[in-house]
């Protein structure tokens, strides 16, 4: 039986293959070669490898979906790349990915062989480690490495639908709401990424990542119209939400940050302060799904909103709901005699707006004035 060490060797490029290919196996490694991602994916399906060297830029599937299908199945064997476009973007993305390292074109030889064999003691250091815990250990680091791998992927295909907040007096919209969406089919629902990046404890990189893209097209609308932006309760101990380069930052005047009265704000150190840094940079405080039930007032006091969103369990058939309607009138009150402004959220029915509207609510948010999508979508009076 061999014991030879093998290689999986991946590139359109048939004559670094080839030529690659043969220096390896002077060295006694075991090479199989595959002209392109989809064959290299297939050989590694079919057997097992102790390295994986692949071309980066392949037309069809590339060298990053093949280290991400790679992952899926083996988390422990590593993955070298070669490239001969000098990208950057794209190395630091394949390191982020798990790729071992990263070599240019034209490669060395000597290069290349001293870097298989660090990469395949590596390997091996990996799966002697994981062998060595227990197996439920072992089971959820795994499934956290797999976790890890969706969620770089849910944050590369982040992309942000905006839906109107509407006011009904005037018939206009005042105002858009950023909400995060991915492309990344494993975590398909925002709930599911932001649950994700709480166990990664990858939260900041999650809200880095929206502030980033929410503002992008506030240059299309009037320059009255807010961008609504949810915050987490954890974005608010990250420094870069107050730094006054961040994106989100130099459009601050016309931002209304999102805090839900679902998370304890109480965990976060300082809050008060945070708060009135972020005002005194020119953001505006709303307070979130209120009427969801968690911290009732408290956050109320704790934040002193300039804006209140009535949570949509409050408005969900608040037409036939005596006790919805009560409570909605004592927010209307008080949000009306502190000069608040407040919005009712998740509307999808006339009878219910015009239950809000008997109630003395003047702005609007639901699908039925229109759905969240990735233009600024227009709304059905
Ligand atoms: O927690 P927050 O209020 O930010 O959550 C808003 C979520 O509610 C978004 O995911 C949005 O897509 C969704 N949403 C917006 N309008 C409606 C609506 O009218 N009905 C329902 N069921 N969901 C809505
Ligand atoms: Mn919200």
């Amino acid at each position: 039986m061999s014991t030879a060490q093998r290689i999986l060797l991946v590139d359109d490029d048939h004559a670094f293959v080839r030529a690659m290919g043969a220096v390896l196996k002077a060295r006694g490694f075991e090479v199989t070669p595959a002209a392109n991602g989809m064959a290299g994916f297939a050989e590694f399906r079919k057997s097992s490898f102790d390295l994986v060297v692949s071309d980066l830029d392949m037309p069809g599937i590339d060298g990053l979906q093949l280290l991400r299908a790679i992952r899926e199945h083996d988390l422990d064997v590593p993955v070298i790349f070669v490239t001969g476009n000098a990208s950057v973007d794209s190395a630091i993305e394949a390191l982020r990915y798990g790729a071992l390292n990263y070599l240019r074109k034209p490669v060395d030889a000597t290069a290349l062989v001293s870097a298989v064999q660090k990469a395949i003691q590596l390997g091996r250091v990996g799966r002697l480690r994981r062998d060595a815990l227990g197996s439920d250990q072992a089971q959820a680091l795994a499934d956290n490495a797999g976790l890890d791998v969706s969620f770089t992927s849910a944050l590369d295909k982040l992309w942000m639908a905006y839906q109107p907040i509407v006011q009904w007096s005037t018939r206009k919209v005042v105002a858009y709401e950023a909400l995060m969406r991915s492309r990344e089919p494993k975590l398909p629902h925002p709930g599911a990424i932001l649950d994700a990046g709480e166990r990664l404890g990858r939260l900041r990189e999650l809200g880095r990542r929206v502030r980033d893209l929410a503002p992008a097209p506030l240059w299309m609308t009037d320059s009255e119209v807010r961008l609504f932006v949810n915050l987490h309760v954890s974005d608010l101990e990250d420094e870069h939400l107050f730094d006054v380069a961040q994106a989100l930052s130099g459009a601050s005047t016309r931002v209304v940050l999102e805090i839900t009265e679902r998370a304890a704000l109480t965990s976060v150190k300082d809050v008060r302060s945070r708060i009135s840094r972020l005002r005194e940079r020119g953001f505006k405080i709303a307070l979130d799904d209120i009427g969801a039930g968690y911290a009732g007032l408290t956050s109320f006091a704790q934040l002193d909103p300039d804006v209140v969103k009535v949570d949509m369990s409050l408005v969900r058939n608040v037409h036939q709901d005596q006790l919805k309607q009560k409570l909605i009138a004592s927010l209307v009150a008080l949000c009306t005699s502190l000069d608040r402004m407040i919005i009712a959220e998740g509307i999808e029915t006339t009878e219910e707006r015009d239950t809000l509207l008997a109630l003395g609510c003047d702005y609007f948010q639901g699908y039925l004035f229109a759905k969240p999508d990735a233009a600024f979508p227009s709304v059905r009076w």
